[in-house]
């Protein structure tokens, strides 16, 4: 399935679905900052997740909005000529809300799957051992856990269906977690900075040694195009920036630099079928593209993620309440 060369795609007019969400947000501030010939269509149910803040102050005549939904074909029929790429990350994200509701996840992540590349996620490789020196590599076996996972794994292999089958020219690229600003607050790191400043104690999971392998939003933004221009079509590409951290490591990094004693949060009931540890093995991303992360000191990106929390509080207040009364019901 797999063309020998890379492809040198130049697009001009693009279709970026989730582009109000955190990642797909900051990938259309990326395109606007660095591809100023690129127009963008939006196109975003704004969920509880989508906010068309994400990406105001862009230039109306390079991004323009589109609300709706991908599981609208009819929508997308009008929508979708005249583009020349889709780039896919509109998704129910959050593992603790799939696990409380799985119904939206099955909708938009299963059913809404449409073409060109599509954002996915290392979590459709399931879990590794604390110990294990392997980490995720594109040919491993799909071993989702939650149903979030499922939802994304189900979607990666509907996307490689239609790529063989009928000749969609697809990508697909898997990315470890991402950190930045614009991330909602109920993530794992937004939450305990915004909990900080908020007065509230910052709440560990389980026993707070499962491990994440963070990568920086921005260079993620970057894979992603580099991967849309230049990937091979039918490819898989694993993108991660060797960061892996245990939950408990994080939060003592986020107390210290708040300026909080390293106990001050309180263990909370662990995540049901939580993973252990994820990590990838970004060899072929990096070979094949050239690609790096420019991000590299996870201290220096954590220091300006909380400073952009701490200035950006009309943004995320509007959706903390409602997000701590959500996990209190749940003992978290
Ligand atoms: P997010 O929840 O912040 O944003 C999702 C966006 O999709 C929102 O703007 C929402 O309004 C929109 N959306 C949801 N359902 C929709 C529908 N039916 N139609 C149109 N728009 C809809 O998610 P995120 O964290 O930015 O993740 C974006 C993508 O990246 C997802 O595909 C996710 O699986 C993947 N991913 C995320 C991470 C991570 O660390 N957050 C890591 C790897 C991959
Ligand atoms: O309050 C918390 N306390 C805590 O210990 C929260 C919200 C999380 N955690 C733990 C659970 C995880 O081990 O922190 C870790 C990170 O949690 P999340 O931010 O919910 O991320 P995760 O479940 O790892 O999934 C993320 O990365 C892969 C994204 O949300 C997914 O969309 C992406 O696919």
């Amino acid at each position: 399935m797999a063309e020998d060369v890379a492809q040198d795609f130049q697009p001009r007019n693009i279709i970026v679905t989730g582009g109000c969400g955190f990642i797909g947000s900051n990938f259309v501030r990326w395109v606007a900052a660095n591809h100023p010939e690129v127009h963008v269509t939006v196109l975003d149910k704004l969920t509880y997740a989508g906010n068309p803040e994400n990406i105001a102050g862009l230039p109306p005549e390079q991004v323009e909005l589109v609300v709706g939904d991908i599981c609208d074909a009819d929508l997308l029929d009008r929508l979708v000529p005249g583009h020349d790429a889709i780039v896919h990350y509109a998704a129910e994200s959050h593992n603790d809300n799939s696990i409380l509701d799985p119904e939206p996840f099955v909708r938009t992540n299963v059913v809404g799957t449409v073409r060109y590349h599509h954002v996915s996620t290392d979590e459709v490789y399931g879990d590794l051992a604390l110990d294990e020196p392997r980490r995720f590599r594109p040919d491993d076996p799909y071993k989702p856990s939650s149903p979030y996972s499922s939802t994304k794994a189900s979607s990666d292999l509907l996307v490689r269906a239609w790529a063989r089958t009928y000749g969609v020219r697809a990508t697909i690229s898997n990315c470890s977690n991402n950190y930045g600003p614009y991330q909602h607050v109920e993530k794992f790191i937004p939450r305990q900075i915004t909990n900080i400043i908020c007065g509230i104690r910052p709440k560990l999971y389980g026993t707070g040694e499962n491990v994440r392998d963070w990568i920086h939003t921005e260079d993620h933004s970057r894979a992603v195009w580099d991967i849309l221009t230049r990937g091979r079509i039918g490819e898989t590409y694993l993108i991660g920036a060797d960061g892996e951290r245990s939950n408990i490591d994080v939060l003592r990094a986020i107390l210290e630099r708040m300026g909080q004693p390293a106990d001050a949060f309180d263990w909370v009931r662990d995540r049901p079928g939580h993973d252990r540890r994820y990590a990838i093995d970004p060899t072929k991303l990096r070979e094949e593209l050239g690609w790096r992360p420019v991000h590299t000191d996870f201290g220096e990106g954590l220091d300006q993620t909380i400073a952009w929390y701490r200035e950006h509080e009309d943004w995320w207040r509007p959706a903390k309440e409602a997000t701590e009364a959500k996990y209190a019901k749940q003992g978290q």
